[in-house]
């Protein structure tokens, strides 16, 4: 049996509940609290050493980062293929894996720290926002030190990342001129490493970034929400404004 370890709102989960869904494979669950830092607890660091989520346990096996569990998946499970047969494809597909990786997962993390996850350095000064939160990650470490204090991202770094964000939309809108989905006529795994990332910036109001020059993008998730595996990976409780009050966007 496949256990998931995982967060209701963590985008590098959502991926992986979403192949899962797709290919109709039951698993078992164990829920993390990120606010709590459950993923540094020594017992999850024995399985996972990065200190993030997702975890898959498949048997004895124990697979990590949540792109390779996706393929991993596919591949070892029966159901829809997500991965193109042509060999020329399946490298296109994975340079679109490689580019959600690259730019917009990495990009969205800014917004959701300013909007929505700073109540979890409430009351921290920065030596105890250094020791408590920065030093103690894993992958994650410099991702906390370009915030580098309690109070969030400052204004540049936002705007680096809207921009990026900007970038992943016209690089959709592009490719899905020849759609329905990012690689053409197959709903593929690029098209599921990219939608955490969209769905959170519907979820913290950003959707403005593609509404305007980009509308294919809307178009296509709108298509994306249409599938049973949406429903199965953002269900209510899965979304950061389900749970959380946001914050503006800038915090400086
Ligand atoms: N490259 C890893 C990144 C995983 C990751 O950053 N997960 C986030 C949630 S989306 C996490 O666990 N964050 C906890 C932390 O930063 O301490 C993957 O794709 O699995």
């Amino acid at each position: 049996m496949i256990t998931l370890y995982h967060a209701h709102h963590s985008t590098c989960s959502q991926k992986v509940r979403v192949v899962l869904a797709e290919k109709a494979q039951p698993f078992d669950t164990v829920f993390l609290e990120l606010g709590k830092k459950d993923q540094l607890a020594p017992d999850y660091l024995k399985l996972n050493p990065n200190g993030v989520v997702p975890t898959l346990v498949d048997g004895d096996d124990v697979i990590l980062e949540s792109s390779v569990i996706c393929e991993y998946l596919d591949e070892r499970y029966p159901g829809t293929s997500l991965t193109p047969d042509d060999v020329v494809a399946r490298a296109k597909m994975r340079a679109w894996m490689h580019f959600a990786e690259e730019v917009p997962v990495p990009a969205i993390r800014v917004p959701s720290f300013n909007r929505a996850f700073l109540y979890r350095f409430e009351g921290l000064d920065q030596a105890q926002f250094e020791a408590e939160q920065m030093n103690v990650r894993k992958v994650r470490k410099e991702m906390f030190q370009r915030m580098g204090k309690p109070t969030g991202f400052a204004r540049k770094e936002v705007d680096i990342a809207l921009g990026q964000l900007d970038d992943t939309c016209g690089r959709m809108q592009a490719a899905l001129e020849h759609g329905p989905w990012l690689m053409g006529e197959q709903f593929t795994l690029a098209d599921v490493l990219i939608i955490p990332a969209i769905d959170r910036m519907a979820d913290l109001g950003l959707s403005h970034i593609w509404e305007g020059n980009h509308p294919l993008v809307g178009d296509w998730y709108e298509r994306f929400q249409k599938r049973p595996s949406f429903a199965a990976t953002f269900y209510k409780g899965s979304r950061v404004s389900d749970f959380l009050e946001l914050h503006p966007l800038y915090v400086d």
